[in-house]
């Protein structure tokens, strides 16, 4: 499918072009809360290649300054950290919307069925398996020094970056302000998130002189190889290449340690495994365990209570929560998940997405 999303704008600084619209069928539609990820699966419908001219522009801006909840936001902004108000409005006066974003982040219909199996095949390709062998070897003392100050082990940051945009290949071209401008105030269920990270760029861009018209990302606004949201880099990346500037988009080195920084940040524990087979006896209870949630609360007793066990061995104390994975009408694969398993959820709060990522780095572990 092709999206005539082209603005002038768009046209003059990217030569990179919305193609095709890839199946969203595996995308973890129902995270509650995207960090990171929103891309995944969808960031496949962006990538390069064709000649732009062959799109129609949209030249008109869209008028978002004038709308008074615009201005509100506006205000607010001028209130809570001193923007200069006129400055914000011409800003916003050069705002095109991007009816493409709005259809992207659409939850799927009800009647769709989520399938562990074709998600976790989309994401554990060769391309994906190949190309996270050669990261590694391209950055390997990279990913070694992010590791001994990170705790994170190195897969597991390849992983994430291979997940996300198959190692930068694919990062999207959706102009980040025009997109997140538009999910701000035109998708009211999302509105105060987005709002919050429409904030957070233009934070970025006063604060570390991030180029606004420069820069693109996921129709989510999410940046850069990591396809971190703006608060997150405000808060989790690092200059890690030293070079005296944060760039998720052009430096691999400043997209790993920015990657291992946020997963210890929200709680990796190094050397802990992410998750463990399950046994399911025939009269398990696990509805109470499904409801409860994917943080780990459990010990092994506890869930042998419910007739959940494991296969192997859990280090004694170790806190799990029952992971369950629908494969359309095929029956579901269940799992133990650790705490490191609920970190990497942190990142894209979907269960899916961790396994796709652990998985991954497990193949890459021993592939190498
Ligand atoms: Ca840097």
């Amino acid at each position: 499918m092709r999206l005539a999303l082209f603005t002038k704008r768009a046209l003059r600084r990217t030569a990179s072009v919305l193609v095709a619209v890839g199946s969203v069928a595996t995308t973890p539609a129902t995270a509650t809360s995207p960090v990171h990820g929103q891309t995944v699966g969808k960031a496949l419908a962006q990538s390069s290649g064709k000649p732009a001219a062959a799109r129609s522009p949209q030249t008109a801006a869209s008028n978002y300054e004038k709308r008074e909840e615009v201005q509100a936001f506006i205000e607010s902004l001028v209130q809570r950290h001193g923007f200069d108000p006129k400055e914000l409005s011409r800003t916003f006066a050069e705002v095109r919307k991007q009816p493409d974003a709005l259809r992207l982040i659409a939850p799927p219909p009800k009647t769709f069925k989520r399938s562990w199996s074709a998600y976790r095949a989309r994401f554990l390709d060769r391309s994906r398996i190949d190309g996270g062998i050669e990261f590694w070897s391209q950055h390997r003392a990279t990913l070694e020094r992010a590791a001994s100050i990170y705790g994170v082990p190195p897969e597991v940051i390849v992983a994430i970056i291979g997940v996300e945009t198959i190692y930068g290949r694919v990062t999207g071209s959706f102009p980040t302000l025009d997109a997140l401008t538009t999910l701000a105030f035109d998708y009211p269920r999302r509105a105060e998130f987005f709002r919050g990270e429409l904030e957070s760029l233009l934070l970025l861009a006063r604060d570390r002189r991030l180029d606004l018209q420069d820069t693109r990302g996921s129709y989510a606004g999410a940046i850069g190889l990591p396809q971190f949201m703006p608060s997150s880099i405000r808060n989790y990346a690092v200059d890690f290449d030293k070079d005296g500037k944060i760039d998720l988009r052009n430096s691999p080195v400043d997209a790993i340690g920015s990657v291992a920084r946020f997963l210890a940040e929200h709680g990796w524990v190094p050397g802990g495994q992410p998750y463990y087979p399950t046994r399911i006896g025939a009269n398990a209870r696990l509805e109470p365990l499904i409801e409860a949630g994917i943080e780990p609360h459990y010990t092994i007793s506890e869930l042998s209570g419910f007739g959940v066990g494991v296969i192997g061995s859990v280090p004694d104390g170790t806190q799990l929560a029952l992971i369950d994975l629908p494969d359309g009408d095929a029956a579901p694969t269940y799992l133990l998940g650790a705490r490191n398993f609920y970190v990497v959820t942190r990142y894209n709060r979907s269960s899916f997405y961790a396994t796709a990522v652990l998985d991954l780095a497990q193949e890459l572990r021993s592939g190498r």
